[in-house]
């Protein structure tokens, strides 16, 4: 890799192009496996911090399909879906800006050619790379972080990476915890649910992440806890960090990652939705449960 110094603007080049970043130096470049710095969490702050990203505008039933299988990979996501906001975040802190392109489609008025075409599943996130395409957000931030470029986002270490794992099998039962506590209007049990994470946190001591340094495990839970902190402090007068200070602190450390920060919502359009959602009869509230 050869690079150059232009005041602070790194020139480098990286799988034969020619790129720039607004970089410090030796703060980690998106071509290296592993990153330059020891802690991933600068790393994946200053990888997409320093790119300004514009971006598309989302697809619906009067757009045209991209060009599907042209070689580029593709992340399909909504910019309000907290499943498709995990793969989009992996890719952001792998520095993957300009390797994948995000593509949003419109979840009310969705484009026929998603279903027909790209992914019969017909949900958010997907992924097209290497003419195919592949689902479900839990495996897809895996296959970000195992088949393209950028850091690793899962530990080696051992005891770290089996944690790591039950982790991220606890995601989805953490989610329906929360999400039944709420229909339910049963804070409890929705504490129970946070005690869990205040505990999961406090396993590990070098950093404030679930796994100590920044992981997949971050990236999967934080885009729920991001609805969730809004809404249960402005309709349920619950403050989630209360009596937890390492959830506390997590999403402060979070709320400094610009690869995350980049994939953020307006907390107040959070707390509408989940009203619509959660504060409706218990019939509409089921059935507009499953798009989270
Ligand atoms: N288990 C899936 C859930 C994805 C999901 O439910 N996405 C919602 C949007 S947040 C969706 O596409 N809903 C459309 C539908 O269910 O028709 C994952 O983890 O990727």
């Amino acid at each position: 890799m050869a690079l150059s110094y232009h005041h602070s603007i790194i020139h480098y080049s990286c799988n034969n192009k020619t790129k720039s970043r607004n970089f410090f130096p030796n703060s980690g470049f998106p071509c290296i496996k592993k990153p330059l710095i020891s802690s991933l969490h600068i790393y994946a702050a200053k990888a997409s911090g320093n790119v300004t990203e514009v971006f598309p505008s989302v697809l619906d039933s009067s757009s045209d399909p991209p060009a599907i299988f042209d070689g580029t990979p593709k992340l399909y996501i909504s910019y309000t879906c907290p499943y498709a906001q995990r793969a989009w975040i992996t890719r952001n802190c792998k520095g993957l800006q300009e390797t994948i392109k995000l593509v949003p489609i419109d979840l009310k008025n969705r484009p026929s050619w998603y279903k027909e075409k790209v992914y019969p599943e017909n949900k958010v996130p997907s992924l097209e790379h290497n003419n195919e395409v592949k689902g479900e957000s839990l495996d897809l931030i895996r296959y970000i972080d195992q088949n393209f470029e950028g850091p690793s986002l899962f530990p080696d270490d051992p005891t770290k990476a089996e944690f790591g794992e039950e982790l991220l099998s606890f995601a989805g039962s953490f989610h329906k915890a929360v999400s039944t506590s709420l229909k339910e209007n049963r804070i409890d049990e929705a504490g129970a649910a946070f005690d869990e994470i205040e505990s999961a946190l406090s396993k590990f001591e070098d950093g404030p992440f679930f796994l100590g340094q920044l992981s997949l495990v971050d990236i999967a839970f934080v885009p729920f806890v991001e609805r969730y902190q809004p809404f249960f402090s402005d309709v349920k007068n619950y403050d989630i960090t209360v009596g937890r200070p390492k959830l506390a602190l997590w999403i402060e450390e979070m709320n400094k990652i610009e690869a995350y920060k980049q994939t953020q919502r307006d907390p107040k359009e959070h707390v509408e939705s989940y009203k619509s959602r959660f504060l409706k009869s218990p019939v509409s509230s089921v059935k507009s449960l499953g798009a989270a």
